[in-house]
């Protein structure tokens, strides 16, 4: 090879993956001057957004909160056409922000990275694409996203479908025809609430498989009011700060005069609890998380909670049975990730859609023509939709075969369960580091937000290592135990256990029990990096 080819293949960052926290990434190395190149597995920029297509997928959070924050520019330019941006602007915003910062000639895409060998001689990492493509970098910045790697249980039989079998999170560019089809959704999560309205509009026959309900609040998403717009837009700053300071990184607009719950549910009288749900439930959205400081960690202050969106079930779904069915009754009110709805419940309350309880009989396999059940009946359908979940967290690093110290894989790492310091860095696997990792506040925090302070962390830990010499840098054994047991520790004082959930890696058979997001807000996670950082990165190892 040639020895201008050769430095071509040497960078000193590679980034993986082009959402929007590689992206902000790519951004921030450019512009420190690094040599650095993204390597996305698909064709375009946007992550979640580009891969969840399917019929209803949008935020979850408001987009005037749910978007960067690192150029004001890019705050005022853009404009938001509705409260929760669906995915085609989402996929947008990201071309717009790679055009406008000329990232793409600097992103390679339809490039998987496949594995990552750490060379212990030159404290750097051999890299390997799907195609075959070799390059050497001496950082590994793991933007892979948290919700990225696609779960599909196997039933017996799947092969001899002659239909359609999509899956939520890979969704065919091209559409899916549905108008007209008898479709079957397996999964009732937060992608299955999304798509189940949309879906039971233009499909003939529409069957839900139902294994656990869920707690859903309608998002009220509306086309964007120009004047609430510019009023944010006018002190963009104010409110990133009251985001910075919140637990959860975003406050919802309805509430930016309360950003973080000071009471308990039960310290205040039944009418101002229900007051407050009221209001909650009237603004929409995913503010209920905020509504009082301890729904995640007192059963009976979760259980006011639980029982007021019951009691909107109840309303929402017109035949009792059928709403009892879709009530959540076996688990703690947001400990499963809430859903933002439009018309979920309403939804089942139409003439051609039918919901399946697994609890009285499960699914056996899948026939030619539909999804067989256990107790004999057939569910004839042309369409299968997979609204499985992810394994997530884990699933997008640990399926890359990534080796690190003694040629020890990030897998066999994780084997007994997690272990990352403050989800930036696994012990042993030196010079990679994680955004939006196992073991950060993540999936309980805006992960634009989070991605944009690990990015500044990430460019201040390069400058340092570089100012004082030193091209490795690996997290001590001690430190990486002391975070594991710490977030544990925090993880215990939440209801999180008492729930089968993602969170808690229980979705996925096999995968060992461990809390993989951090419970105990940004603010304290902003502290314990910056002390990590600070009087030399002493819970590091330079050389
Ligand atoms: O996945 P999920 P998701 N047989 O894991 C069921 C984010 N998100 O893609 O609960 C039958 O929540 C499973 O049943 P159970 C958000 O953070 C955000 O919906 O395990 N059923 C469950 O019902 C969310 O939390 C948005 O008993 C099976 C469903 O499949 C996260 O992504 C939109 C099964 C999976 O639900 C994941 O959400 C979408 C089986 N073998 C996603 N295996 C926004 O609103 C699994 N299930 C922005």
């Amino acid at each position: 090879m040639a020895d201008s080819q050769k430095a071509a293949q040497e960078l000193e960052v590679l980034i993986v993956g082009a959402g929007f926290a590689g992206l902000q990434m790519l951004h921030s190395s450019l512009q420190k001057g690094r040599s650095v190149r993204l390597y996305e597995a698909g064709s375009a920029v946007g992550g979640t957004w580009y891969w969840n297509r399917y019929p209803g997928a949008r935020v979850d959070l408001e987009s005037l909160e749910y978007s960067f924050s690192f150029s004001s520019e890019v705050e005022q330019e853009w404009r938001w056409s509705e409260r929760y941006a669906a995915q085609p602007e989402l996929q947008r915003y990201a071309e717009y922000v790679t055009d406008k910062f000329n990232l793409r000639p600097h992103i390679r895409f339809n490039a998987r990275i496949v594995s990552a060998i750490f060379d212990e001689e030159s404290h750097r990492w051999d890299v390997t694409t799907e195609a075959g493509e070799k390059v050497s970098a001496r950082f590994c910045i793991m933007a892979t996203g948290l919700l990225s790697a696609p779960n599909r249980p196997y039933f017996e039989g799947a092969e001899s479908f002659r239909g359609l079998q999509v899956q939520t999170g890979l969704w065919p560019k091209e559409g899916v025809e549905l108008e007209g089809k008898r479709v079957c959704v397996i999964g009732t999560g937060s992608s299955a609430v999304q798509c189940i309205p949309e879906i039971a509009k233009v499909a003939a026959h529409l069957t839900v498989f139902q294994r656990t309900p869920v707690f859903a609040i309608p998002a009220r998403n509306a086309p964007m009011d120009d004047d609430h717009q510019r009023r944010i837009k006018a002190d963009y700053a104010g409110l990133r700060k009251v985001e910075s300071e919140s637990l959860a990184g975003f406050v919802g607009l309805h509430f930016l005069d309360k950003p973080n719950p000071t009471q308990g549910a039960m310290e205040v009288s039944d009418a101002e609890r229900r007051a407050e749900y009221d209001r909650r439930w009237a603004a929409g959205g995913l503010s209920f998380y905020n509504a009082y400081k301890d729904l995640l960690t007192d059963a009976a202050s979760n259980e006011s909670c639980a029982e007021y969106v019951r009691g909107k079930i109840r309303e929402r779904v017109r035949d009792p049975e059928l709403a009892e069915k879709l009530t959540p009754r076996t688990y703690p009110i947001l400990t499963k990730r809430l859903c933002a709805d439009t018309g979920y419940y309403e939804t089942y309350n139409r003439d051609n859609v039918r919901l399946v309880d697994l609890r009285e009989t499960g699914i056996a396999g899948i026939a030619p023509d539909g999804i067989r059940m256990q107790d004999g009946a057939l569910h004839r359908c042309d369409v299968i939709v997979y609204a499985t979940g992810f394994d997530a967290l884990t699933g997008a690093l640990d399926r890359i075969d990534i080796r690190g110290r003694g040629g020890e894989t990030i897998r066999q790492h994780w084997a007994d369960g997690l272990r990352t310091f403050a989800g930036l860095m696994s012990s042993g696997f030196p010079n990679m580091i994680y955004m939006n990792g196992p073991g950060s506040p993540s999936a309980v925090f805006a992960p634009i937000q989070l991605a944009e302070y690990q990015a500044a962390w990430i460019e201040r830990c390069l400058d340092f290592m570089a100012s004082h010499g030193a091209d490795c840098i690996d997290v001590t054994s001690e430190a990486e135990e002391e975070w594991g047991a710490h977030a544990d520790e925090i993880g215990a004082m939440t209801l999180l256990s008492r729930s089968n959930t993602w969170y808690m890696g229980d979705n996925i058979p096999g995968k060992p029990r461990r809390v993989l997001i951090y419970m105990g807000g940004f603010p304290a996670y902003r502290d314990t990096c910056e002390n990590a950082a600070a009087n030399g990165y002493q819970k590091f190892r330079l050389t």
